[in-house]
This record gives structure tokens, sequence and C-alpha cells, in this order.
């Protein structure tokens, strides 16, 4: 599995912890995730996709992931960082330290509130849309900034007698390392910016459009638009899209809601669903059942589901660009050894090849390649071959046939 880790940030106040006790409350166990690092503010979330069993007209037994009514949810890895405050660049509330977390994600949510209804430190004031906006903004600037400092500090490690590009890539790869911030991204970024060779020319200016452009690479964001069950929130998304931002509507604390209704066996309900049923109504205490009820009439109705399950999921598969494969042994029964139909789905970053792949399952396979199959058509693939959305495929390696 190639993973990647999710961080939930913004300004205080926004419903950060809200969304990830959400997107975390166990709806289905595992017995063995492939992360390592579990914390307090670490956890495991769901992308819900539709399984291939349908289409294949099998019955699955999954193993690494669950199938629920035909669809998968596979576990991925989230992070809450603490609430960041304008001027954390310069040492406000947690200031470096919160920035420097927000670096080990390779993907960012950035809750806002879409109400509009709190200052920038996270005080409730009067709703103003504008104060989306302002959201949005002071977090990317506080960011830039920042790594605009970092990046400065990389530039005196650059060879002063004859800086090239390649010098100075190097160097920048090598301090920003430790951020999550690969030698191909620091490339892309140069190549987009395209300063001048020599780092004596580069303004301040520079060195801040680098940083941007840098995060924007190696820190996609997606911006999830809470509290959408509140006064002004309509309002504050329209603003957002029209200032060209692409935000999901969310309500963390209508998931929150019914996730724990659907724990305690009050109402069925899958993440991602647009309704739910209460299984019996008579089990309801009557604070209860108006709590269920504002949670349709103020989010499913009127915005179609609660968001949550949509924002994890472009995270992933639109912003990530990561697509899912499932490997088996035997390519006719759809197995593994011990002859699970269906039972391991990876997440893959699109574009990755099948020789690739079989070296994610293990080293060998990669080393011992021979041909892959594809299991719905049959068809032979070579080590070349790149692999698609929902491929199933059998991986033959010398020593090993399906
Ligand atoms: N109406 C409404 N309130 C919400 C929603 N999500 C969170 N809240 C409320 O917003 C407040 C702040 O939520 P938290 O989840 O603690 O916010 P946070 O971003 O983690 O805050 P810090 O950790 O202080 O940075 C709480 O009172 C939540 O109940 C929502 O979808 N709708
Ligand atoms: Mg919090």
């Amino acid at each position: 599995m190639v993973t990647r880790l999710v961080g939930l940030t913004g300004k205080p106040n926004v419903g950060k912890s809200t969304l990830y006790s959400a997107l975390t409350l166990n709806i289905v166990k595992i017995a063995d995730y492939p992360f390592t690092t579990l914390t307090p503010n670490r956890g495991v979330g769901y992308l819900r996709k539709k399984c291939v069993c349908k289409s294949l007209n099998v019955t699955d037994n999954p193993v690494n992931s669950k199938c629920i009514n035909g669809f998968r949810f596979i576990p991925v890895e989230l992070v809450d960082l603490p609430g960041i405050v304008p001027g954390a660049h310069e040492g406000r509330g947690l200031g470096n330290q919160f920035l420097s977390e927000i670096s080990i994600a390779d993907a960012l949510i950035h809750v806002v509130d879409a109400s509009g209804s709190l200052d920038a430190e996270g005080r409730p004031v009067d709703p103003d849309p504008e104060n989306t906006i302002r959201d949005i903004r002071f977090l990317e600037e506080e960011y830039d900034h920042w790594l605009a400092g970092i990046i400065e500090r990389g530039l005196q490690k650059v060879p002063r007698t004859k800086p090239s590009r390649a010098s100075v890539e190097e160097s920048l790869s090598h301090v920003l390392s430790g951020l999550a911030i690969s030698r191909r991204h620091v490339e892309e970024a140069i190549e987009k910016v395209n300063p001048p060779d020599n780092i004596y020319q580069w303004s301040k200016n520079t060195i801040l459009e680098l940083a941007k452009n840098i995060r924007m690479i190696a820190k996609p964001m997606v911006i999830a638009a809470n509290k959408i069950d509140k006064k002004g929130a309509e309002e504050g998304v329209r603003k957002m899209r029209e200032a060209g931002y692409d935000p999901i509507p969310i309500s963390a604390e209508a998931e929150l809601v019914l996730r724990k209704a659907t724990e305690a066996g009050l109402v069925e309900y899958l993440p991602g669903d647009s309704d739910f049923r209460i299984v019996n109504p008579n089990a309801l205490s009557k604070k209860q059942l108006e709590a269920l009820e504002m949670v349709r009439d103020r989010v499913l109705k009127p915005w179609g589901s609660t968001g949550v399950q949509e924002l994890l999921n472009r995270v992933y598969f639109n912003v990530l660009n990561m697509i899912t494969v499932y490997p088996v042994e035997d390519a006719n029964k759809l197995t593994d050894k011990k002859g699970n139909v269906l039972p391991d789905v990876y997440l893959v970053p699109r574009g990755m090849s099948v020789r690739e792949f079989a070296g994610l399952i293990h080293t060998e396979l990669m080393e011992n390649f021979l041909y892959a199959i594809d299991a719905k058509s049959k068809i032979r693939l070579g080590e070349d071959y790149v692999l698609k959305d929902d491929d199933v495929v059998s991986i033959i390696a010398v020593g090993r046939r399906g």
C-alpha cells in the first residue's frame, strides 16, 4: 500500500477536532492497519468507493478493507493539527511548531467556518462571508512566509563559487526533505518560477514565489467549508466559489451525530449516504429524535449529504490522484492463497506500472516479475503496463504461478 498522510488544518474553533472525530470514529473493524504511528492526534479514516465485487458478480471476503452494501471502505491515515493564528510564521500562537507539524502531511484539508462567524483568532463574531476568504488566504500566506524563511537559509548552503541550478536544487531539497517535500517537488517549482541561475539575483519576492509554488505542489489543499448547518453558510460557500475556490460544503457535527447514532445501533447510515433510517423510533429520547431531524432538515435535505465522505474521497482520488487496484493470486477465482475473494485493495498513484505495483506487494515479486494477468479480461500484461482504476491483477513471477 502506498500510504499518504492527510492533515486537518485551519484557525481555532472551525471544527477540525470535530471533523477528525467524525472521520475516525470506527465504522468497521480491520485487523491490520498499514499504519504504525497512531497517536492521540493520528487516526484512521475511510475512503468509500464502489467495490468491483458487484460488476464481477462475486461475494468477496475483504481483508485489508471492508465491503458494505457493495462499497469498499479503505483505511487511510489522518492527523489533527493544532489551530493556526495570523502571525504564526513570526512565532504567534503555536507558531513555527504548528507550521512544521503541518509539513508532515502530504495533503491538507483546510477547514474554514463557512458561516463566517469567527474572527481571525477563532472568536465568535457576527457572520461575514468575507471571513471565509480571509481564512483561506491567511493560512496560505503564513505557510509561504515560513517556507520562504527556510528556503532563504537553505540558499546560504549553496556553494558560493559557482551557483548552478543543480546545486540550488540540491541544497533546497536537502533543507526541505524533513518537510515531506521531495527533490521532484523542488525541481518542478523551480521550473515553474524560473528564477535566475545566480541566486545572488534572487529578490525576496522570487523566494516567496518559489515557496508558494512548492506549497501548491507538495502540500495540495482541499477546502472544507464546515458548519453548513449554520445561518450564513450558504453565502459563505457562494463567496468562496466566486473568488475561484472549490470548497466542499460539510457539517462535521452532523456527521459525528450520525456516526455515533450508528455505532449505538439507533440508525442505519453509511458515511456518504444522503439519508439515514431510524432503526426503532421508540428507543430514541425526544432530544435524540430532534437532533436527528435537525441533521436531516438542515444538512441532508438542503446539501445532499454531510459532505464529509466526499471531502476525504476528493483528497485521495482527485488531489493526490490515487487509484484503486485489487491484487489477487488466482486470476480465475479472484482469490488469495487462502481462498479469500478480492481480499485486498491497494491505493496507488495514477501512472504506476504493474511491475512497480508488484514491488509494493513484495520486492521479490518485482525482481522475479514475468508478466501479469488482467483478471477481468484474462489478458496478459507486460511489465510496463500502466494500471487503471479498479484493475484486478494477478502477478506471475518466477517460482510463483497464478
Ligand atoms: N454548528 C456547527 N458547529 C460545529 C460543527 N463542527 C464543529 N462545530 C463546533 O465548533 C466548535 C469548535 O469545534 P472544534 O472541533 O473543537 O474546533 P477546532 O478547530 O478543533 O478548534 P481548536 O482545536 O481550538 O483549533 C465546537 O463548539 C463544535 O461543536 C458543525 O458542523 N456545525
Ligand atoms: Mg481541535
